[in-house]
């Protein structure tokens, strides 16, 4: 295949009803960056647009809850799509369920370069250079009566190079057996590439993470198209907060000196790493012995926070540690799970259900009744294997605190 070389822009889940989320307190020095990222990630991809002079953008869904925000994210969007219009941009827009071509005001006029797919069915769309039609693009919106099927897209017959848009997750070797050059997916926040090469599967990720289980950059992806039929991405990033996970094991013997000056070592290197973007940095500290134990209980950890932040919190870019928390302990003395106290009946009746794993938990007692045998119930029951062995040893570490009384460090 010979073809005329092209590129676009790739970006989903913009999510502009939701600001970022997830921390226990925000600074008022970043309540205006929690509340504007999303809007300033979604002007970043289209100012990538503009500037690496693509031949179109393509959208699949996620990026506002049209519902739910008011005209707000409408008439910032239309504005957006203006400025590429104005360039000769084409925008392809494939909703998911929360943006679906039915729930946009009708008050806030799109543009005519946005070509918005239509629900229950795939629509192919020519795109035209200056010499003929360069790709075809399919796309369609989520339809709850029908969702999409990777068998619904068709490719070019001509042999065009074929983009198909769309939102959901469905079975990447379905996807691939279909012969479709690129599949730009929307509706996972990471950003993930499940096939490359002729037939590439990719999600972009969301353009800015919203809280701190989203680590890492975000952006969107620029596709560069070459006279093979060989698509390249490259991630633009476009997030102006960024989370960060950091994990630091402790000796037994380390003193607080020495933690504190290893968590300032990490902070320095990863301000200088990624110097561009506002870090939120979620610590945890793993290991044994006294100063995780008084991480874990007492003052220290609020104490050692609150330095960090006065440092480093409040430089611009910032570097804000949101949470400082010891990891939950995998073991507990093996003499205290022998012992007749009420402490030794708690890590026993633990320890049953982390031998059994088939045996559930019973949490949906837990829930308010009108959320019994509903969505929440189903995430009660910890079927998932890690988030039940990690809410056990939570679970262990709470009883451990609360049962052992004055001793810290018995
Ligand atoms: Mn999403």
């Amino acid at each position: 295949m010979s073809i005329r070389p092209f590129r676009f822009i790739h970006a989903s889940d913009f999510h502009l009803e939701r600001p970022l989320m997830g921390v226990a307190e925000v600074p008022d020095h970043l309540r205006e960056l929690f509340l504007e990222s999303p809007f300033s990630a979604a002007r970043r991809t289209f100012d990538a647009a503009l500037a690496e002079g693509v031949d179109f953008v393509v959208l699949p869904g996620g990026l506002l809850n049209t519902a739910e925000m008011g005209p707000r994210g409408p008439l910032f969007l239309a504005e957006q799509f203006v400025r590429l219009a104005e360039r000769g941009i084409e925008v392809y827009w494939a909703g998911s369920m929360i943006d679906l071509p039915e729930s946009w005001p009708a008050a806030v006029r799109l543009p005519q370069n946005v070509h918005f797919f239509p629900r229950g069915q795939v629509q192919g769309v020519l795109v035209r250079g200056e010499g003929g039609p360069t790709a075809k693009v399919l796309g369609t919106s989520c339809d709850d009566r029908r969702p999409w099927r990777p068998d619904d897209f068709v490719p070019d017959q001509t042999g065009l190079f074929t983009v198909a848009v769309a939102h959901g997750r469905p079975d990447p070797a379905a996807l691939q057996a279909r012969g479709i050059n690129y599949w730009a997916l929307g509706g996972r926040h990471d950003r993930s590439t499940p096939l490359g090469g002729p037939a590439a599967i990719h999600y972009c990720g969301t353009t800015q993470g919203r809280c701190p289980e989203e680590t890492g950059v975000h952006g969107c992806t620029l596709v560069q198209v070459d006279e093979h039929g060989q698509a390249r991405t490259s991630l633009i990033p476009t997030d102006s907060a960024r989370w960060i996970a950091e994990r630091l094991s402790v000796e037994p013997a380390a003193t607080v000196e020495e933690a504190e000056a290893h968590l300032r070592e990490r902070l320095n290197a990863l301000l200088e790493s990624m110097p561009a973007a506002v870090l939120l940095i979620s610590w945890t500290v793993a290991g044994v012995g006294p100063l995780v134990d008084r991480l874990r209980r007492g003052s220290l950890a609020a104490e050692l926070i609150e330095r960090l932040r006065g440092d480093y919190g409040y430089r611009s870019p910032a570097a804000w540690s949101v949470s400082l928390e010891a990891e939950p302990s995998q073991t507990w003395p093996r003499d205290w799970y022998e012992q007749e106290t009420i402490r030794g009946d708690f890590l026993r009746a633990v320890r049953q259900f982390q031998m059994n794993p088939g045996e559930p938990l019973g949490l949906e007692a837990y829930l308010a009744e009108a959320d019994r045998g509903g969505e929440l119930a189903v995430v009660a029951e910890l079927a998932d294997e890690p988030a039940r062995e990690r809410a056990l040893r939570e679970a262990a570490a709470l009883g451990v605190d609360l049962l052992t009384g004055e001793v810290p460090n018995e």
